[in-house]
């Protein structure tokens, strides 16, 4: 079957003989603990090394496993900062993909959402985002956080 143009937007080519993921999440972006910028700066420079190590390391991918921001409500300077980190990805042919997590998630439309229209992130939804070569086929699928009523109410019969 002929690929459509949706399914090859889709297939993203890896440049490594073993396809490699960089996998990481959890980064909490603006996060102030104990008020502390100090805080907040540990939290970016961490995020940072592992967009280092994924250029260093000439990855296929990177997957965000949700919680890219502390809260719902990054400041511009969180945004601006995340916006150069991703560019970073971008200029280096490495993409970026991710989920929502709880702390980040907002009513509708997410973050990671206005970072796709901007080329920086693809959201892993049901249908698969594939990182291949002429060997390897890595399918991703990604589902946001849900819990509660969300969760008990979530309907998994389209992934595929
Ligand atoms: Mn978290």
């Amino acid at each position: 079957m002929a690929a459509t143009q949706m399914e090859k937007e889709r297939i993203y080519t890896a440049r490594n003989e073993a396809v490699k993921i960089l996998h990481t999440g959890d980064t909490h972006l603006g996060f102030r603990q104990y008020n502390s910028e100090v805080r907040r700066r540990d939290f970016f420079d961490a995020f940072e090394r592992v967009v280092a190590d994924a250029v260093e390391n000439e990855m296929d991918a990177v997957v965000h496993a949700g919680d890219l921001f502390d809260n719902r409500n990054p400041t511009i300077e969180d945004l601006l900062e995340t916006i150069s980190a991703l560019t970073t990805l971008k200029k280096a042919d490495i993409p970026f993909f991710g989920i929502v997590g709880n702390h980040e998630s907002k009513q509708n439309t997410q973050w990671l959402d206005i970072f796709e229209t901007m080329g920086l992130a693809k959201r892993l939804r049901s249908r698969p985002i594939v990182v291949e070569n002429d060997n390897i086929r890595v399918c991703l699928y990604g589902i946001d956080n849900l819990s509660g009523p969300r969760l008990a109410a979530a309907d998994f019969s389209d992934f595929g």
